[in-house]
């Protein structure tokens, strides 16, 4: 017989029985019976070795004890009976008495035994409860959990110097008229935040007709509340405190960017990160500060593109971006990615994180890098190739703020940032060469480049450059301010002429100057007004450097209209059709219209005072944001970057 030791521990490597090649001189001498009391034993042998394999102790089990669980790790100094100090923990195994490892184990087993018992007696409490208090308790574990991630998301952000605030706050205007202007917009505005309210609170705008929230694709399906975050700032330099501090109240509670919704880089930028910046600016409230960094970190994996050049758009909750589908090619557009300086670097100020100052920048150096055909930028750059799309080039829609920006990036440096002034002189010296023109009436107008020529289309949006041009007249190349301010006033008054040639005073979103046609919309399509602001910001910045009458004037008529026509009971709404004299609303009450156009003509209304703009710089949705003094392209403003 083979000895145990060469016993195999599994039958399937036990060698087969071949009793005719092993053994054949028995084979003639071994009977049947004799054959067969044989494998009797062997297998009676083999089903032993079975029996006593599983009857051995488990040591794998032991071992996972020994390293794993706690419970068995004894604090212990004295290493002389063989175990391993660990730290003051005594590892069984290796020379243990047979007594104490028994102990415990009985331990364990008494331990996870008691522990069963608990659980199942913890399973019958809960059945015995009502599935409303089911429910209760787990709201509370929930909110639990919601309290720590806000403590954690609420660490307070680092101390900066706060920039000089100057001009919150301002006297009423002596003039009665004025003042009586100023109010009636004041009550325009009341008039509008109450409806919202009332009808479209926690939505992103309000349908003023049908009495219900609206919101479009900029914003995705999210309900973030843009017409609150929007309005604020109005709300707080027209003293309307309550109204502020139930925005605030909701944004503190409500204001959640952790949400499965594909929102618009800009829009959101310009409209939230601008409209919490100006908030925690004016009113020191830090929420606004911190909820403005969170929804920035939301909006950072946009960047991530083989260029660094943003998606136009992304997923708030998981950071995926892509681009609009009707934009050439896959393009992002130069409106979008350009108008995102002002509030990154405020961002950086305010945090000491350069990280936000660091994608804006390294979108200019690429722009800078660039070639650009007849020193224009086209509206079009491809994420992923840095190549221009079309060549399509416009001061109006997808390019606009662009421009501004530039201009606003010099100035909101205290005049530092001379790369972004040498920027914003070298492409408005472009634009004048090849894309402003004169109409045969005498109308000073600015035409889009479109397929190797100039479209003589102007449009609302493009009205905006009146203002521009006016607010970076002042340190202009070769001294030429009184050139830009007659432009930006030539262009006021082109503008105005869009309003005053329709029948309901307000502006078309398109005009033309072609074929004996001057200022008026052609297409139905573009005969329709959305209470933007464009025009009227337009006198604003005319009225704070002139201080022509006429600005405030233009400007009346334009809210008396707004007041006429665009008014119904549930709010403002857009109209379909200037030129009608009984037009269709839109019923849509842009957030727009509370963060810029009440805010405009209500400044043009209120004395110089009222945030002046050697202090404030507005972003291109109205959000007043204070001048920094940064050496040009760094951040010394703030201690973090000395
Ligand atoms: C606003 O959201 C901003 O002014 C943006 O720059 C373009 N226009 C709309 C309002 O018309």
């Amino acid at each position: 017989m083979a000895t145990p030791a060469l016993l195999p521990l599994s039958g399937r490597r036990l060698p087969p029985l071949n009793l005719g090649t092993s053994f054949p001189h028995h084979r003639a001498t071994l009977r049947l019976s004799e054959k067969f009391i044989l494998l009797l034993i062997l297998s009676a042998f083999i089903t032993l070795c079975f029996g006593a394999f599983f009857f051995l102790p488990d040591s794998s089990k032991h071992k996972r004890f020994d390293l794993g669980l706690e419970d068995v790790l004894i604090p212990h100094v004295d290493t002389s009976k063989g175990g391993k100090n660990l730290g003051g923990y005594l590892i069984h195994g290796q020379g243990h008495d047979e007594h104490r490892h028994r102990e415990e184990e009985e331990r364990l087993r008494n331990k996870i035994r008691a522990d069963h018992e608990k659980a199942l007696e913890e399973a019958k409490e809960k059945l015995k409860k009502s599935r409303d208090e089911i429910r209760a308790e787990i709201q509370t574990e929930k909110n639990k959990v919601a309290q720590e991630m806000k403590k954690k998301d609420s660490k307070p952000l680092p101390p900066v110097p706060v920039p000089n605030l100057i001009g919150i706050n301002s006297e009423d205007p002596t003039d009665k008229d004025i003042r009586e202007k100023r109010d009636k917009i004041k009550e325009m505005m009341k008039h509008a935040w109450e409806n919202y309210r009332q009808y479209g609170w926690g939505h992103n705008e309000l349908k003023p007709i049908a009495r219900k929230g609206h919101s479009t694709n900029i914003f995705g399906n999210s309900q973030m509340g843009a017409t609150i975050v929007d309005a604020l700032d109005t709300l707080y330099i027209m003293g309307l405190h309550d109204e502020f501090r139930e925005g605030q109240d909701w944004i503190d509670k409500n204001l959640d960017f952790s949400v499965n919704s594909e929102v618009s880089v800009f829009e959101v930028n310009i409209r939230f990160i601008g409209g919490l910046l100006a908030a925690y600016y004016l009113s020191g409230q830090e929420v606004f500060k911190l909820k403005a960094v969170q929804l920035a970190g939301k909006l950072l994996p946009a960047f991530n593109t083989p260029t660094g050049i943003p998606w136009a758009m992304v997923n708030l909750k998981s950071g995926v971006g892509r681009n609009w589908g009707w934009a050439s090619a896959g393009s992002s557009i130069l409106a979008e990615f350009g108008t995102l300086h002002m509030e990154f670097v405020h961002l950086s100020y305010l945090t000491g994180d350069p990280v936000y100052y660091n994608k804006v920048m390294h979108i200019r150096k690429l722009l800078q890098k660039m070639d650009r055909p007849n020193g224009l930028y086209p509206n079009y750059l491809n994420p992923r190739t840095g190549r221009w799309g079309q060549h399509h080039t416009s001061v109006g829609g997808l390019g606009d703020s662009f421009y501004e920006y530039l201009l606003k990036a010099w100035l909101m440096s205290d005049k530092m940032d001379t790369e972004a002034r040498k920027m914003y002189d070298d492409a408005i010296e472009a634009i004048e060469r090849h894309l402003i023109r004169k109409s045969n009436g005498g109308l000073t107008y600015i035409g889009e480049w479109k397929n190797g020529h100039l479209e003589r289309k102007m449009g609302h949006l493009t009205c905006f450059a009146g203002g521009m041009f006016a607010l970076g007249a002042d340190g202009s190349r070769d001294d030429k301010a009184g050139h830009y301010l007659q432009l930006g006033a030539e262009i006021a008054h082109t503008c105005h002429e869009s309003y005053d040639r329709t029948t309901l005073k307000l502006g078309p979103e398109a005009f033309k100057f072609d074929g004996g046609l001057e200022a008026v919309a052609v297409r139905q399509n573009e005969k329709y007004y959305i209470l933007r602001p464009e025009v009227i910001e337009t006198y604003w910045y005319m009225w704070r450097f002139t201080h022509d009458p006429k600005y405030r004037q233009w400007g009346w008529e334009a809210a008396q209209a707004i007041d006429k026509y665009c008014r119904v009971s549930g709010g403002f709404s857009g109209v379909k059709d200037v030129y009608s004299s009984s037009p269709a609303y839109d019923d849509v009450q842009q957030s727009f219209f509370l963060a810029e156009t009440l805010k405009y003509l209500y400044l043009l209304f209120s004395n110089d005072d009222l945030l002046p703009l050697d202090n404030w710089v507005f972003n291109t949705e109205a959000h007043p944001l204070p001048v920094l003094h940064l050496a040009n392209t760094t951040l010394s403003g703030n201690p973090a970057y000395r």
